[in-house]
């Protein structure tokens, strides 16, 4: 891969929590890039790809897993017919679309979801496009879904609290700005708080179905600004879901995906 084509790549993801200064800067409507070096590419992405396997290293035939909780239990921020159309529709139809895209990619049959997604622009060109939209929808939604629990909510604890304090200033102040770059997303994608190579913790979002392990960046906590995420309940009403989110975010699980950082 040229340095070029991953240069191109990188200017899918705007880096949210670069710099305040840098933010403000940058008129409404414009893409925030922040200047970087030139890419290096290995090892970072190799790295997020071993964190992650033990989250998801499904490789094809990739199957839809079951909710860890029924579709009614987070009632309280998201409505049961959501979620059902969610994961047994949106969700199904991402396993799907990718399954059928890879059928005749034998050699690609053994690379897990996470591997694929990582590298997508850079497998046979007949099948970035899907690995891109079907397998990071696959990706993402497989890291949400175990993100939210009946039983979230409140703050983090431990290692990961100090790490928000250290890098926001407060848990609050972190929850603002990810609140405030889940709300700007145009149109569908997602927001993230995600780590670096260097284990730096980073507010960034992502179009479509782009993940952070694209960019070498390990995703800790995902949330899901698609219309389809929302709109029974919440119609064009976005910041009331992203704040009713906070309230089934299972913490636990953020925390154990920063352990194993
Ligand atoms: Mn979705």
């Amino acid at each position: 891969m040229s340095i070029l084509e991953n240069t191109l790549s990188r200017r899918a993801m705007v880096k949210v929590s670069a710099g305040a200064a840098l933010a403000a800067a940058v008129p409404a409507g414009t893409t925030a890039c922040a200047p970087e070096p030139a890419p290096t590419i290995t090892p970072d992405r190799g790295r997020a790809i071993e964190l992650l396997g033990a989250i998801w290293d499904q490789a094809h035939p990739f199957t839809l897993t079951e909710l860890p909780y029924p579709a009614y239990a987070l009632e309280a921020a998201i409505d049961t017919l959501t979620m059902e159309i969610h994961h047994g529709r949106h969700h199904q139809g991402y396993v799907n679309n990718l399954n059928a895209a890879l059928e005749g990619h034998t050699a690609l049959h053994g690379r897990t979801l996470v591997d694929l997604v990582a590298w997508w622009d850079a497998l046979p060109q007949e099948v970035t496009t899907a690995v891109r939209n079907h397998g990071g929808g696959h990706l993402n939604h497989a890291l949400f879904w175990t993100s939210l629990s009946p039983e979230g909510g409140g703050e983090p604890n431990g290692p990961l609290a100090e790490a928000i304090s250290g890098r926001f200033g407060s848990f609050s102040s972190f929850r603002e700005e990810f609140s405030n770059a889940s709300a700007a997303v145009f149109g569908s994608g997602w927001a993230w708080l995600a780590a670096g190579a260097d284990g730096r913790l980073e507010i960034v979002s992502t179009p479509n179905q782009e993940n952070p392990v694209t960019e070498g960046m390990t995703p800790l906590l995902g949330l899901d600004v698609w219309e389809h995420a929302y709109y029974l309940r919440y119609q064009n009403r976005r910041g009331d879901y992203i704040q009713a989110f906070w309230d089934v975010v299972s913490w636990e699980e953020v925390e154990r995906r920063f352990s194993v950082l």
